[in-house]
This record gives C-alpha cells, sequence and structure tokens, in this order.
C-alpha cells in the first residue's frame, strides 16, 4: 500500500506546476468515494449501464447517466426502466431521491469524479473488432476531462484496449496518469434474466493502468459489489474476461457438436449430458441449441482472436467452435426439412410456427438471435414462416439476413388454430411461459432445439417429435 505523500515529500521542481493546495488524485478521489460525495458518471445505459448506475445511486451517490439515445434518457428521468433486471420502481426511487438523472449532455462529465465506459463493442462485417463506440466516448471524456477523475471501461474488448488507447487520449491533452486521472477496465458479469447473480453479487475483477488506479477502481467497486478481484493490470482484467466468454463459445460448440454425433448414433443427446454432468468435479454442462446469440457469447471470442493474430497466433479453438455454432441454424433447418420430407411435404409453401425467438429463454433480447438466421433460411427455402413469443413483439431483418424476404414480422397470438394450422412447429427458445404439453396436442410436427418437451409430454405427444 502506497505511504501517504505530504507535498514536502516533493522536489520543489515536483510541485511548480501544482498549487500547494492540490492533493494528489488518490486521495482526494478515495475520501470523496468512501463519504459518497462522489458523483458518478456512466457512459452507456444499456443492460451494463443501466444497472451499475442503479445500484450507485441506490447506494447514495449521485450518479448521471450519459446516452445518445433520447429515448432512453426520457425513460430513464420519468422513472421508468427498459432493462428486464432493473426494477422501474427503483428506477423511479433513484430519480425521486435526485441520485439518479440522465442526460444526453456529454458536457457534464466535467461534473463527474468516476466515469465509467458501458458503450457496445460489436463487430464488423469483416468479424473485427468495432472500436467506434468506446473512441466516441473516449472523445467526450478527452472533451471535457479535468483533475481526479477516475476512468475506468467496463466494455468488453480485447486485451490492451484501455492502456493502448484510452489512455493515450487523455494524455494527449495533457493529463498525467496517477497525478490527474486514474485509468482502469472492469469487465461487466451481468447475466441477463439470471434472478441469482445480480449486480451486487457477481464478483469483480478490477486491473488499473497503474497501481493507484487499481487501488481506487477496486475501493470503489467494493461500495456496491460484495467481492472484488484485484489483477495487476487492465491487460489481465481485459483477457480475463474474454476467456470467460471464449471458455463458454467453445464449450457450447462442443455441446452442439456432441448433438450431431449422438443423433448420428442414434443416441439421446439431452440423456448423455445429464449424465456426465453427474461427475462432481472436472466437468460443467453445456447444451446444445440452435446456435448462439447475445451481445456476448458469438463476438467476444473475435476480439481475442483478432489480437492474437497481430501478435502472429492463429486461435484454432475459436474458429473451430465459430464454425459448429454458426451452422447450428443450418443443421436445425436440416432436420425440419426432412422431417418434412417424412411426411411428403416440402418446405416450399410450408407453414412453419416458430416458438420461442429470443436468443435465451424468459428475455426479450434479439440481439444475433439464432431464430433470425433459421427465419431467413426457411424463408428462403419458400416456407411461410410466423413465429410466437411472449416477450417480443416484433422481428426485423438487417443486412445480415437477407437469403429470404427480410420482411418484419410480428408476435402471434398462439391460438389452437395458428398451432393446428403449422406444417411444422420450431421451438427456438424454451420460454416458461408456452404450454408445450398444450402445443403437443395440437401441432402434427414439433422440432425441439431446446429440450423444451419432458419426457412425460412427449409419451402424451399426437405429435411427431424431433430433438437435437
Ligand atoms: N447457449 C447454448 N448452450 C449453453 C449455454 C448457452 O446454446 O449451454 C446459448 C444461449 O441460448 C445463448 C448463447 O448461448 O443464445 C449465450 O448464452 P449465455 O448464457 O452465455 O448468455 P448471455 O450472453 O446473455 O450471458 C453471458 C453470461 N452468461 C453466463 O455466464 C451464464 C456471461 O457469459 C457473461 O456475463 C455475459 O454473457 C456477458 O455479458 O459477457
Amino acid at each position: 500500500m502506497r505511504e501517504e505523500l505530504e507535498l514536502q515529500d516533493f522536489t520543489p521542481s515536483e510541485t511548480e506546476h501544482f498549487p500547494a493546495t492540490e492533493t494528489m488524485v488518490i486521495d482526494e478521489l478515495k475520501q470523496k468515494i468512501a463519504d459518497r460525495t462522489a458523483r458518478i458518471g456512466v457512459i452507456g445505459l444499456g443492460y451494463v449501464g443501466l444497472p451499475l448506475i442503479v445500484e450507485f445511486s441506490l447506494k447514495g451517490y449521485e450518479s448521471v447517466g450519459f446516452e445518445v439515445d433520447e429515448t432512453k434518457t426520457s425513460e430513464i428521468n420519468a422513472g421508468r426502466s427498459y432493462i428486464v433486471d432493473v426494477t422501474s420502481e427503483n428506477v423511479a426511487k433513484c430519480v425521486a431521491d435526485n441520485k439518479l438523472v440522465a442526460t444526453t449532455d456529454f458536457s457534464k462529465l466535467a461534473d463527474c469524479d468516476v466515469i465509467i465506459i458501458c458503450v457496445p463493442t460489436p463487430l464488423r462485417k469483416t468479424k473485427d473488432p468495432d472500436m467506434s463506440y468506446i473512441l466516441t466516448a473516449g472523445g467526450e471524456i478527452q472533451n471535457y476531462m479535468r483533475r481526479s477523475q477516475l476512468i475506468i471501461l467496463e466494455s468488453t474488448t480485447y486485451p490492451g484496449t484501455t492502456d493502448e488507447v484510452l489512455q493515450p487520449m487523455f494524455e494527449e491533452k495533457g493529463f498525467s496518469l496517477d497525478e490527474d486521472f486514474l485509468l482502469a477496465f472492469s469487465p461487466e458479469r451481468v447475466d441477463p434474466g439470471n434472478p441469482q447473480y445480480q449486480t451486487h453479487n457477481i464478483p469483480k475483477v478490477v486491473g488499473g493502468c497503474s497501481n493507484d488506479s487499481t487501488e481506487v477502481a477496486a475501493f470503489l467497486y467494493g461500495q456496491i459489489v460484495n467481492d472484488v478481484h484485484q489483477v495487476s493490470s487492465a491487460r489481465v482484467a481485459e483477457a480475463a474476461k474474454l476467456w470467460e466468454n471464449t471458455f463458454r463459445a467453445i464449450n457450447i460448440g462442443m455441446a452442439n457438436e456432441m448433438a450431431k454425433l449422438c443423433n448420428a448414433l442414434g443416441i439421446d443427446t439431452w440423456e448423455v449430458v445429464r449424465a456426465a454432468a453427474t461427475k462432481p468435479f472436472g466437468f460443467m454442462p453445456f447444451y446444445p441449441g440452435p446456435g448462439i446469440g447475445g451481445h456476448c457469447i458469438p463476438l467476444d471470442p473475435h476480439y481475442l482472436s483478432w489480437k492474437a493474430r497481430q501478435h502472429g497466433f492463429d486461435s484454432q479453438f475459436i474458429s473451430l467452435a465459430e464454425q459448429v455454432n454458426s451452422t447450428m441454424p443450418n443443421y436445425v433447418v436440416e432436420l425440419a426439412t426432412t422431417a418434412l420430407n417424412e411426411a411428403r411435404k416440402a418446405v416450399n409453401g410450408s407453414k412453419i410456427l416458430i416458438l420461442g425467438v429470443a436468443y435465451k429463454k424468459d428475455i426479450d433480447d434479439m440481439r444475433e438471435s439464432p431464430a433470425l438466421s433459421i427465419i431467413d433460411l426457411l424463408r428462403a427455402d419458400g416456407a411461410d414462416v410466423y413465429y410466437h413469443d411472449p416477450f417480443v413483439e416484433e422481428v426485423t431483418f438487417d443486412h445480415a439476413y437477407t437469403i429470404g424476404a427480410g420482411d418484419p414480422l410480428y408476435n402471434q397470438g398462439l391460438t389452437d388454430e395458428l398451432i393446428r394450422n403449422a406444417d411444422c412447429v420450431i421451438i427456438c427458445t424454451e420460454h416458461s411461459p408456452i404450454d408445450y404439453a398444450r402445443v403437443c396436442d395440437l401441432a402434427s410436427l414439433i422440432v425441439d432445439t431446446r429440450n423444451a418437451l419432458s419426457p412425460e409430454i412427449r409419451g402424451n405427444s399426437k405429435a411427431k417429435i424431433v430433438r437435437l
């Protein structure tokens, strides 16, 4: 731990540009964090930024949310949440207590003692990192930063982003690390829709571009999170996050490959993985599915492989997982096509009902959802595709899904007629509110990609059932 420095500890030349009243950044910031007078700024109020800023506000910190999207700022200032894991009741309470305000005016960054960047890190069409959101946020901070600010990046990105990209942006404005600002990386670990793990009880990894940065950032998160894990640098923290999510992508890919293998062997994939999962150590179950969706797992491994390639290292695991996972929609369409063919029906002209389109159960998020690819592929084969999803009212198709017509689809009520009229029902997302026994009573053919149908329901089903 750094001893408490006094001004007299410095030689005159080191203090000539600081008036006697200036204190070191670390002492001033820690004091403000400790007595909750530090003003917290969060750039990006999505599924990461909104839960985070509400957590700080509930702890009594005056917090300012920065957004480019005015609909988000007006929703928040009206006391309404648009994120499944954040209640409007909490947003309204923070706003009413004057602990939370959202704005599109980035000049207010100057009033913040802490600035946390929670912006998207998507991929370009070339599967290379799209750093535009981080650069824009960094540029806004450059415009308004002042002495004694702690700046933290939470967006998932390649190792080196914080110290190679952001730190020079702030230094070129004449600020120096530790003297004028602190800079750290702390990965977000939000698991949307997970009732057990929310911001306060998910361990937080923190790594700074300097020891002071690590120390103060860890001290900050310690105010809202039960368990803070400090690491020696921002790069280590960046790499840890990518390892976490690449681990998932590769193991999901393994589960998907096992599904194809088990199908070829004529054995039940889900029974196999359930049996393997009885091993109390050295195994972690992952499950096959129609592909991987979400803002992280399909994208994050490419940040790692992109950076690795810059250092002459080609990660085969990442590309193999990508090959397997990204072709699962094709595999699901193959299963449906074969099953329709056995019923002497062509996909062309068939009515196909997609049950559940969100990228995972009981949430409304469509980002990278494999259902989008499945619908697109079926439409390309001439099928008349429609969907029911209790969480998603409308599905639009961007440039990535243009094999089919690409027209938007709207949620259909799950009536008896809708199910009966379908030549094939494909369960893409196993949302809890759906009555699967009823679906099995009314449908003629079901492709279950999520093991949504229990053995009992399957046993009583009138429909033919095909499973992953
Ligand atoms: N999936 C499978 N089989 C599995 C697990 C997941 O097919 O065994 C699919 C899901 O259906 C989904 C995709 O993979 O389409 C991603 O699933 P996910 O559970 O990883 O969901 P995310 O992306 O919302 O959340 C993940 C976090 N999830 C968990 O740890 C359970 C975590 O990896 C990160 O905190 C988060 O992404 C993030 O933001 O990085």
